[in-house]
């Protein structure tokens, strides 16, 4: 899952965008990325890292320049967090620039056709940088013949073929060197991708975002989302020209943002983020109440973040009372290489602390976002149980999570999460809970679709093995299997520290 943001304005954006990516950084922490334009050369600065240890006073300095983007990776699939970093650049057409959030699934095929047709080399494993030489290829077919001059039919155009060869997700915010910014979303608008708009006595800027709450805090107003398979594109005079450019479309956004990717305070295609988590409480309480009704739980306890809100609405509903027991570390010190399980266990107990007196003797309801590996979740009731409890029951918000994810989301290997190939009672059994409670499909659909009535269809295919786009064949879920693995990412890990060690030779 990655950020990205896109800013038009009437003056330098540099620090608008930096500081619009550390709203975004929880959508990636690996890896940042700024480039800007001042009408006539680029400027880059793209490192390893959180938002505010990739840049210092000297780079942003050098970011000059009323047009940029920036973007903030967390790795969808192995891949080095440096030369995996964007924007990715190339110099022709123009000078175009790309940030890039989802995954395509069909990269490889892409990568061998741009080699062997297009004469484009791809020096990275990353699908967005595929994407972006896709992208400046069609552009280039587009101005072919018509003396460099680029209109903005041309890149709805290029824009139309690139979604004939994508296959994925795509949400993408481009920079045209002496044009603008276009911004465009896969045909199913499986990843968020919002405008805004903000005018000013120093003149009218625009900024597109993965998420809504980028715009609040930098004070533009939400203009509406971009519309799957839609190009918006943005001239440097701040003017807006937008064509849906993919013939078959339908709005089918990924049920995982709303579970937990995105922030809450944000707005997904018209969906209150908040809302739609409230919607899941309430009716995981009544599913609760239904299969439950003599229950004997004394109190509902979130783990925090996330599940708060959803937890809240579940205790409310079903009248129950509602205690925070467990505290998190918000100054966890930063964690350099996590790639196995022993690192991952011991971050748990670093992160979170039980407060016993609500705990101790009492039935308690410890209420998830979601179970996907089943670790976390398996110590988090081993330490409910340490504080006292008497019972540790256990709900998620979220459906049994059996399928990888292909859209982006850096999720296990299908063989490591807990609920592939185990019914509800043994995934419960072996997180060690005295019950266990999941939400139903169809009601974290409903949740998230009552928010609003365009949304038709939804990418539920962690839970359902659906995969939207189709395409996804066998081949590509073992060799993504093979870079998510734990074993791969050690290896990964392993192969960094010798690269760097090696360079200081
Ligand atoms: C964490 C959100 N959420 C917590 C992510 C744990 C699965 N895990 C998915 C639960 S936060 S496990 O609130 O955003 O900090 O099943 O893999 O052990």
């Amino acid at each position: 899952m990655c950020g990205v943001v896109g800013i038009v304005g009437c003056g330098p954006v540099n620090q608008q965008i930096y500081d619009a990516l550390t709203v975004v950084q929880h959508r990636g922490q690996d890896a940042a990325g700024i480039m800007t334009c001042d009408g006539r050369r680029v400027f880059l600065r793209k490192d390893g890292g959180l938002v505010r240890d990739v840049f210092d006073a000297r780079h942003m300095f050098q970011l000059e320049g009323n047009m940029g983007l920036g973007h903030v990776r967390y790795p969808t699939a192995g891949g080095d967090n440096r030369s995996e970093a964007q924007p990715f650049y190339v110099n022709s057409p123009f000078g175009l620039a790309l940030g890039h959030n989802g995954n395509l699934v069909n990269a490889h095929e892409l990568s061998l056709e741009l080699f062997q047709d297009d004469l484009r080399q791809i020096n990275t494993g990353s699908d967005s940088e595929v994407l972006l030489n896709v992208f400046a290829h069609e552009l280039m077919e587009s101005v072919r013949n018509k003396k460099g001059v680029l209109q903005t039919q041309d890149i709805f155009e290029a824009v139309g073929r690139l979604h004939r060869r994508c296959r994925g997700a795509y949400a993408v915010v481009a920079m045209i060197v002496g044009y603008g910014l276009v911004a465009f979303r896969d045909p199913y608008g499986i990843r968020p991708l919002v405008v805004g708009e903000r005018t000013g006595s120093s003149g009218h800027s625009v900024m597109i975002a993965s998420e809504s709450v980028a715009l609040d805090v930098l004070g533009y107003r939400r203009s509406g989302d971009v519309a799957p398979g839609e190009a918006v594109f943005v001239k440097t005079d701040g003017t807006i020209e937008r064509q849906v450019c993919a013939s078959n479309t339908e709005l089918a956004p990924c049920l995982f943002e709303f579970v937990y990717l995105a922030r809450p305070d944000s707005i997904m295609d018209d969906v209150a983020v908040y809302k739609s988590r409230l919607r899941m409480g309430e009716k995981l309480a009544e599913q609760m109440l239904k299969v439950w009704p003599d229950h004997d739980i004394d109190v509902v306890i979130p783990i925090p973040d996330t599940s708060r809100t959803s937890a809240l609405q579940l205790a409310n509903v079903a009248g129950l009372k509602y205690r925070e027991g467990f505290i998190k570390n918000r100054y966890i010190g930063r964690t350099f290489i996590m790639p196995g399980q022993a690192e991952r266990q011991k971050s748990v107990r670093q992160k979170l602390n039980a407060i016993d007196l609500e705990f101790r003797g009492k039935n308690v309801l410890l209420v998830d976002d979601s179970i996907v590996r089943g670790t976390t979740s398996k110590q988090i009731i081993q330490m409910a149980r340490d504080a006292g409890a008497k019972k540790a029951y256990f709900a998620s918000a979220a459906p049994p999570v059996r399928y990888p994810n292909v859209y982006g989301i850096d999720m296990p290997s299908r063989s490591e999460l807990v609920a592939n190939g185990r019914s509800e009672e043994e995934v419960g059994e072996f997180i060690g809970a005295d019950r266990l409670l999941y939400q139903r499909l169809e009601d974290l659909i409903d949740a998230v679709r009552e928010g609003s009535p365009r949304i038709s269809q939804v990418d539920a295919s962690c839970f359902d093995g659906n995969y939207i786009t189709g395409n996804v064949s066998e081949d590509f879920l073992q060799s993504l299997a093979g870079e998510r693995s734990d074993q791969a990412k050690q290896k990964s890990a392993e192969a960094l520290d010798v690269a760097e060690i090696s360079a200081y030779h």
